[in-house]
């Protein structure tokens, strides 16, 4: 017998792949085209992932659409034309639906299904998977493909249940869209989400109150349609760009320019700075210098020039000194926007700085703060996620001996992982885009293809060599751990509470976890690891694989 059985059964799968978004759909494809069985559950009604769930107005991808694609496919790739330069997201979810027919994905997805838990049985070598609809299925690889933003954080406030009117999050906003003619709304949170959604619905309400607790630093995207000319250009050269994408720091084909801060003169750094801002876009003003985000002194030159930006626009200056952020440029999510500051010149547009007086509860009639109260019909909460470990959490995962992921990793404070793709005492389990890989500061597109090139890859050869077991080692996840940790501290991103840090979200631990040393070099150790027989994982032959 085999050590390695494929499953034909309904209930029983050589793979499970938790999710249905950029991730899960790719996986769901490349499982089937190398003749394994699958099934990928989701929780919406359809594929999409995080484009299915943030429709909030403004909800736009800041990676420019012609990097922010799948790329395994060259027919694809003519078919497909994105409108502008950074595609909104309704036309990324149609494009997600347009691959979902085009590969016939959807027979292989049950939507409405939350996955609760999994657990690893050691006798069988199976997960076992248990649905919300009561149902149990088993396979012999369990995936996850749950996305790094998809727990959404709703702070506990006070009162949020008296509330008289409407409120929605960013990350959950209803299908049938939100109507804000004539009402006065109040949005908490000036993250991406927020300075997307704010001049979009600033146009359309009575009154828009921001709460803002932490003030950003944000760059025009300078958005534009794209042109055909350009589309074409990109399409005859897409095989070179691919290859750039697929080594370089980010996932996209741009490198920083390899010159310090202090190497300018003044004059020269406002004319680079400036250049930069006037092009727009995500990592211009970042790539300008290679130490912006290593050397705080050289980060200060960059802050500043912002901070200028932000005074130039605002026409208040008691409104444009609260916009004014003070943290390390670029620790926090850099951001870009259309016309983000410049909302602040409406009339109908008001701020309130909640960590100079913090919001104390929701009323049944809106926001009281330390100083005053606020009449609101609406509150959007732009409040962000429960960021890389959160969606995993989510699941009652448990490897061997009944552990679960969250005891193993102490609730995020001690997170161990090998390459982010697997952790010690869960075998069989990968994570797509998890902790520890580049994941949420590349191009999740690259860095999504690489993962699942990668597991696919190591799940065929598990079966070209009858094995039925992969675990990663623990001193192999221990190097790599502190490898990632290692490099973080290199940097400015531990010096600032952010997300990444996991210091949203109350009571969380707080870690970095991000692979910093770039999708280029990450992919390297992967094809490395794989070509040396996946060293650092424990690959068992048995005789345990059945699928009963
Ligand atoms: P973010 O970037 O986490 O932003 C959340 C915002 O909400 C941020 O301004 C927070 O302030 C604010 N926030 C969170 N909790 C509170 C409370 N309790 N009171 C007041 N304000 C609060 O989430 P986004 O959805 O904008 O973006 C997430 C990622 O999605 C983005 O980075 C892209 O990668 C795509 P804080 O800064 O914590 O003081």
């Amino acid at each position: 017998m085999s050590s390695f059985q494929k499953s034909n059964s309904l209930t029983d799968f050589d793979a499970v792949v938790v999710g249905a978004g950029f991730s899960g759909l790719y996986m769901l494809y490349r499982l089937r085209e190398t003749g394994f069985t699958a099934r990928v559950f989701e929780a919406g009604d359809n594929v999409g992932g995080t484009w299915y769930w943030n429709r909030y107005p403004g909800a736009r991808c800041d990676v420019e659409s012609i990097y922010y694609n799948y790329t395994f496919s060259e027919e694809l790739l003519k078919e497909w034309s994105w409108s502008a330069k950074y595609a909104e997201q309704p036309e990324i979810l149609s494009y997600i639906n347009y691959v979902a027919d085009k590969f016939d994905l959807r027979r292989d997805v049950q939507f409405n299904t939350r996955v609760q838990s999994a657990q690893y049985n050691e006798k069988k070598n199976r997960w076992t998977v248990q649905l919300n609809s009561g149902e149990k299925v088993s396979a012999q690889y369990f995936i996850t493909a749950v996305g790094c933003l998809s727990a959404s954080n709703v702070p506990k406030f006070k009162g949020l249940e008296n509330f008289k009117g409407e409120w929605h999050h960013t990350g959950h906003w209803p299908h049938e869209g939100v109507d804000f003619q004539g009402k006065r709304v109040g949005i908490i949170g000036t993250g991406s989400s927020g300075i997307q959604a704010i001049p979009v619905i600033a146009k359309e309400a009575k009154h828009l109150t921001v709460f803002q607790r932490t003030p950003q630093y944000s760059s025009p995207a300078r958005n534009t349609p794209n042109d055909p000319e350009h589309l074409k250009n990109i399409r005859k050269n897409y095989s070179d760009i691919r290859a750039k994408m697929r080594h370089s720091i980010t996932g996209i084909p741009e490198e920083p320019r390899n010159i310090s801060v202090f190497d300018d003169s003044p004059e020269e750094r406002q004319r680079v700075f400036e250049e930069a801002w006037q092009k727009g876009g995500l990592l211009n003003l970042t790539y300008s210098y290679n130490d912006l985000s290593i050397t705080p002194e050289a980060n200060a030159i960059v802050a500043e020039f912002i901070r200028s930006k932000i005074r130039e626009t605002v026409i208040k200056p008691e409104v444009a000194e609260k916009l004014l952020p003070r943290f390390y440029y670029g620790t926090k999510r850099t951001i870009i926007d259309t016309d983000y500051f410049e909302t602040y010149n409406r009339d109908n547009v008001s701020l309130v700085d909640v960590k100079e007086a913090p919001i104390q509860e929701i009323t049944a009639t809106g926001v009281k703060t330390e100083d005053a109260e606020y009449e609101l019909d609406m509150i959007v909460f732009a409040t962000g996620f429960d960021a890389m470990t959160g969606p995993l959490f989510k699941i009652d995962i448990r490897g061997k001996d009944g552990v679960s992921l969250k005891e193993k990793w102490a609730g995020g404070s001690h997170t161990r992982t090998y390459l982010g793709l697997g952790t010690a005492g869960f075998p069989n389990m990968f994570m797509l885009t998890g902790p520890e890989s580049p994941s949420v500061l590349s191009n999740m597109m690259v860095s999504i293809e690489q993962h699942v090139e990668w597991v696919s890859d190591c799940i065929s050869y598990m079966c070209d060599q009858n094995q039925a077991v992969i675990e990663a080692k623990e001193d192999a996840e221990n190097t790599w751990s502190n490898h990632c940790r290692e490099i973080a501290d290199q940097t400015l991103f531990t010096k600032t509470n952010s997300w990444y840090m996991g210091a949203n979200i109350e009571g969380k631990a707080r870690g970095f976890q991000i692979y910093l040393g770039g999708v280029g070099t990450y992919r390297t150790i992967c094809d490395e690891v794989a070509e040396k027989g996946y060293v650092g994982f424990i690959l068992t032959a048995s005789e345990k694989s059945a699928v009963n």
